[in-house]
């Protein structure tokens, strides 16, 4: 495996150069979520991105937050792309049409669906880093920390209002692109029911001709499934009851509602050192138990794994993911299930793998079939997914776990590279290199 890797940077180097990615793809405006392929701010990129950008730079990580939240719709969503004004992606803002919708900002261009709501938790890493940085940085940061915190309530109670329906309790996204694991075996059976129709406008993708090889992409058929939820809830004037009721595409994600749980327990803390409304409190005390249960209880009897749930269907989804360990993230889970899935990442289907360049858990068991080591969420290693499970870990107490994440992680991206994702066997970088989330989270870890 060391023939395609022969740099390795020192810790030092490496964190010059991480923080010279993010330089780089500062617009002025906004850190794109990579140089060319993404030239836009994404919700949970923007989240991750303050993160390392705190360590530089603590009004530009407050500033980052900021213009994500301005963009914030009126009924509480936190949009998943803040459009710039590059025309370098497809879909961009006139494929996703949301200026027809009601509760859209008015200032910005968006897309009109959401990602994963990690933001409290970035929230709470900037205003540690700045406390410790120095008097000025943790006044600003406290003051932000107010600022934005009946924002970040608004997001995570227009998921409660929206995006809880029936009763599995788990929080359902209306596009694999909500998962922000775009094409993770996950969403297949539910994709598999999503008929794109004749009226599909027609399109031309720009992504597979910024990668190495298109086939680290989705593939076509994918992108048709994509547009055509696109197409459904553009038709729906981006209302989201009528989308929630009849998208062809409605799954409870399990993984987003592990990150939802641990999230309200952050904002939790926030709001009450800050305090905010009691009533506000006990809601997040309340949906943080909610979700907790519901991650917990969708874990299979013999494997231990989460599991996301098609609610068209009411059936479980089986395929084993990262998104299985679930509730490592948030715990909640009774003790058995708990030791069977730490046993289980440790194992040689996992993160043991005695063939990983680095021992960190792939989005998908190198065990399992369908496994593809170079594409995409289908089998290669995500250091942002890494960085997520090595904070919950130490969050949760586990400091030893946490540090071998953590340095699996560095072992994985001390090529200086910044991939999006990596294969897992060669640490060759695949999809985008000087991907910002990647150099964030790298950030993170080495100071
Ligand atoms: C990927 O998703 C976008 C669509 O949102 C794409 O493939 O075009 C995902 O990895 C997602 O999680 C991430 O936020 C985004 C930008 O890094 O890229």
């Amino acid at each position: 495996s060391g023939g395609r890797r022969p740099v390795r940077f020192t810790e030092p180097a490496l964190a010059a150069r991480a923080a010279r990615v993010l330089r780089d793809n500062d617009t002025g405006a906004v850190i794109t979520a990579a140089p060319r392929l993404y030239p836009h701010m994404w919700s949970w990129d923007a989240a991750f991105i303050s993160i390392g950008l705190a360590r530089l730079d603590v009004q530009r990580a407050i500033a980052e937050l900021d213009t994500l939240f301005a963009a914030q719709w009126r009924n509480g969503m936190v949009p998943h792309i803040v459009f710039t004004d590059d025309d370098a992606y497809f879909p961009g803002p006139d494929r996703w049409g949301t200026d027809v919708a009601q509760d859209g900002p008015r200032d910005v261009r968006t897309s009109g669906i959401c990602q994963p709501p990690v933001h409290a938790i970035a929230v709470r890493r900037v205003l540690d880093i700045a406390r410790r940085s120095g008097p000025h940085d943790r006044i600003d940061a406290e003051r932000f920390a107010r600022r934005i915190w009946p924002k970040l309530y608004a997001w995570h109670r227009w998921l409660v209002e929206y995006r809880t329906p029936g009763s599995s309790g788990l929080i359902a996204i209306v596009h694999g692109w909500e998962s922000g694991m775009d094409n993770s075996p996950r969403w297949d059976v539910p994709y598999d029911a999503v008929h794109p129709g004749a009226a599909l406008p027609p399109y031309v993708r720009k992504d597979v001709r910024l990668v190495g090889d298109p086939a680290e992409r989705p593939t076509d058929r994918e992108y048709d499934r994509y547009l055509w939820l696109i197409e459904e809830m553009r038709r729906a004037g981006y209302d989201q009851r009528t989308i929630v009721e009849n998208s062809s595409f409605l799954v409870g994600d399990v993984f987003i509602t592990a990150l939802f749980a641990v999230s309200c327990d952050v904002l939790l803390e926030l709001g009450t050192e800050f305090g905010q409304e009691p009533e506000q409190l006990a809601d997040l005390a309340d949906w943080a138990a909610k979700a907790r249960a519901a991650v917990a209880g969708s874990c299979h009897s013999v494997s231990g794994m989460a599991r996301d749930r098609d609610l068209r269907t009411g059936r479980w989804l089986d395929t084993q993911t990262i998104a299985g360990f679930s509730p490592l993230l948030c715990g909640g889970a009774p003790d058995d299930v708990q030791l069977k899935l730490l046993s289980l990442l440790d194992s040689d289907r996992w993160a043991g793998n005695p063939d990983l360049l680095a021992p960190v858990p792939p989005s998908v068991s190198p065990m399992r079939p369908g496994f593809n080591p170079r594409q995409y969420w289908r089998g290669p290693q995500w250091p942002v997914v890494v960085w997520l499970f090595s904070w919950a870990f130490e969050r949760r107490g586990w400091q030893d776990r946490a540090r071998k994440l953590r340095d699996g992680g560095i072992r994985l991206t001390e090529d200086g590279s910044f991939g999006e994702y990596y294969e897992p066997f060669t640490g060759e970088p695949l999809g985008s290199t000087d991907q910002s989330w990647t150099a964030a989270v790298v950030l993170d870890w080495l100071c």
